[in-house]
C-alpha cells in the first residue's frame, strides 16, 4: 500500500486528490447528514459539485460532435475497414451488455434479495418511512406519468428516432446524445468523402477537438473538490439510511456482487481472452475515469476523462473518437445488470414468480433499457419503468421511490461499471483495428484529437 501511495504521489496525484475528494465527501456527508442541513446549506454545500457536473456536461456535446466528426474522417482517410470496427463495436456492445444481464438474472435469483417483502417495512403509506420517501414517491409518480405509454416496442423505436433528430438544434439542446452522434458521423463520412478541398475543414475540427481537450485538462484538476461537494450532498438528502439499509440490505449486496463480478471478473476474462494482455494495465490506466464516474454518477460527464485515458493509455486516437461516444451512450453494463437485478427483485418482493417467458422478457427489456439510458443521475433507475411494465408490474412502481433512497450509491457503483465495459471495450477494439486500420500518422499532427 505505501509502494502504491508513493506511486501515486509521483505519478498520479490527480488521482490522489480525487480519492481524497471521495473519502472527505463520505465522512463529511455522513456527520452532515445528522445535522439535519436545511436546502440552502445544501445547496451551497453542493456548489462545487454542481458546477464540475456543469462544466462537464458542457463539453460533452462540443467533445462528442469534434470527435466523431475527426474519428470518422481519420479513420476513412486512413482507408480503415470501418465497417469491420464498426462491427466489432456492435458486437462487443450486445454482447457484453446481454452477459451482464444474464448475470445479474443468475444473482438475483441465488440470493433472493426480495424475500421477506423488504418494502412493507418502508413504505410512506404505511407510516414506516420519512416524508423523503414520500418525496420521492411524487419523483417516481411524475416519470411513471410520463412512462405510460413506453411498452418496450413503442421505447425501441424512440430510441432509433432518437438517432434520427428531425432538428439538430433541438437534439443538442435536448441532450439527445444519440441523435448528434448520428449528425457528426454523416457530417465526419461526408467530409472525408470530399478529399483535399474539405481539407481546411477536417483541420478545423482536429484543432477545435484539441482545445476542448486543453479545457477537459484544466476542469479535472477541480475534480476533487467538486466529487467531494457531490458525495457529501448526496449523502446529506439520502432517507433515513439506517432504516432503508436495514430493508434492502440484501437487494444491495446482490447488486453489488454482481457488478464487481462483472467489472473485475468477467470483464478482465473477456480482455484477456481477445488480447492475451494484462487487465491490470486498463485499471491503472482509465482508475481516473473510475473515480470521477464514482463522484458524478455520470458517464456523460466522464466521457472526455473516459477519452483522454484512453488516448494516454495509448489507444488510437480515431479509435477512440469513434468508439468511446458511443460506447458511452449505448454500452451501459452496469445499468443492464441493475435494471434486471432490480426489477427481478420487486417481483420477488410482490411474491410474483416471472417464470421463464418472463425473464426473457426481462433480459431483452433491461438490455434495450440500457440502451436507452443516458449516461446522467439515475437514468437507469427511470428506464426500469419500462421494464417493470413489459412484465405487468407498473403497479410496483411506487417502490422505485425506496430504492431511490440508496440509488445515489448503486447509481455511482453501476456508473464505474458502464465506464469500466466501454474502457475495456476501447482497447480490446484498438487492439483489433491495428490490423485494420493503417499506423497512425507521426504524433503531432493535427488528427491526435483528444489529448
Ligand atoms: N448514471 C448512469 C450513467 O451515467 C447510469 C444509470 O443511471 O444507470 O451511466
Amino acid at each position: 500500500l505505501r509502494r502504491a501511495v508513493r506511486h501515486c504521489v509521483q505519478h498520479e496525484p490527480l488521482l490522489l486528490a480525487t480519492l481524497a475528494g471521495v473519502a472527505v465527501g463520505v465522512v463529511l456527508g455522513t456527520g452532515l447528514s445528522f445535522a439535519n442541513l436545511s436546502p440552502l446549506a445544501l445547496e451551497v454545500i453542493g456548489l462545487p459539485g454542481d458546477l464540475l457536473m456543469r462544466t462537464l456536461k458542457m463539453l460533452v456535446l462540443p467533445l462528442i460532435t469534434a470527435s466523431v466528426m475527426a474519428g470518422v474522417c481519420a479513420l476513412r482517410q486512413s482507408t480503415a475497414d470501418m465497417g469491420k470496427v464498426a462491427r466489432y463495436t456492435l458486437l462487443y456492445y450486445f454482447s457484453t451488455t446481454m452477459g451482464a444481464v444474464v448475470l445479474g438474472i443468475v444473482i438475483v435469483n441465488v440470493v433472493r434479495p426480495g424475500r421477506g417483502s423488504p418494502f412493507d417495512q418502508l413504505d410512506p403509506s404505511s407510516g414506516g418511512a420519512s416524508s423523503c420517501h414520500a418525496a420521492n414517491q411524487q419523483k417516481v409518480a411524475s416519470h411513471t406519468a410520463a412512462g405510460q405509454q413506453h411498452s418496450p416496442a413503442e421505447a425501441f423505436l424512440g430510441v432509433i428516432k432518437s438517432a434520427f433528430p428531425d432538428n439538430v438544434f433541438q437534439a443538442a439542446a435536448n441532450m439527445n446524445v444519440l441523435g448528434i452522434i448520428t449528425v457528426s458521423l454523416l457530417m465526419g463520412a461526408a467530409l472525408s468523402s470530399m478529399g483535399p478541398e474539405a481539407a481546411p475543414m477536417v483541420a478545423l475540427i482536429n484543432i477545435f477537438n484539441d482545445a476542448i481537450g486543453k479545457i477537459v485538462n484544466w476542469v479535472i484538476w477541480t475534480s476533487p473538490v467538486g466529487i467531494a461537494s457531490l458525495i457529501t450532498t448526496s449523502i446529506c438528502r439520502a432517507c433515513n439510511l439506517a432504516a432503508t439499509l436495514e430493508a434492502l440490505g440484501l437487494f444491495i449486496l446482490a447488486v453489488l456482487l454482481g457488478l464487481l463480478l462483472w467489472g473485475f471478473l468477467v470483464l478482465p476474462i473477456i480482455y484477456y481472452a481477445t488480447t492475451r494482455r494484462n487487465p491490470g494495465q486498463v485499471y491503472r490506466g482509465f482508475s481516473q475515469a473510475m473515480v470521477t464516474a464514482f463522484g458524478t454518477d455520470s458517464s456523460n460527464a466522464t466521457l472526455p476523462i473516459t477519452m483522454r485515458s484512453a488516448v494516454a493509455l495509448g489507444c488510437d486516437p480515431r479509435v477512440v473518437q469513434f468508439f468511446l461516444p458511443l460506447g458511452t451512450t449505448v454500452n451501459m453494463n452496469g445499468t443492464a445488470l441493475y435494471e434486471a437485478v432490480t426489477v427481478i427483485f420487486i417481483a420477488q418482493a410482490h411474491g410474483v414468480e416471472l417464470g421463464a417467458a418472463g425473464t426473457v422478457i426481462v433480459a431483452l427489456t433491461a438490455t434495450l433499457a440500457a440502451v436507452g439510458a443516458a449516461g446522467i443521475p439515475s437514468a437507469g433507475l427511470v428506464t426500469m419503468l419500462m421494464v417493470l411494465q413489459a412484465v405487468d408490474l407498473e403497479q410496483f412502481a411506487g417502490d422505485i421511490a425506496i430504492i431511490l433512497a440508496v440509488d445515489w450509491f448503486l447509481d455511482r457503483c453501476r456508473t464505474v461499471v458502464n465506464v469500466l465495459g466501454d474502457s475495456f471495450g476501447t482497447v480490446i477494439i484498438d487492439h483489433h483495428a491495428r490490423n485494420w486500420v493503417p499506423a497512425a500518422p507521426p504524433p503531432g499532427k493535427p488528427s491526435d484529437g483528444v489529448n
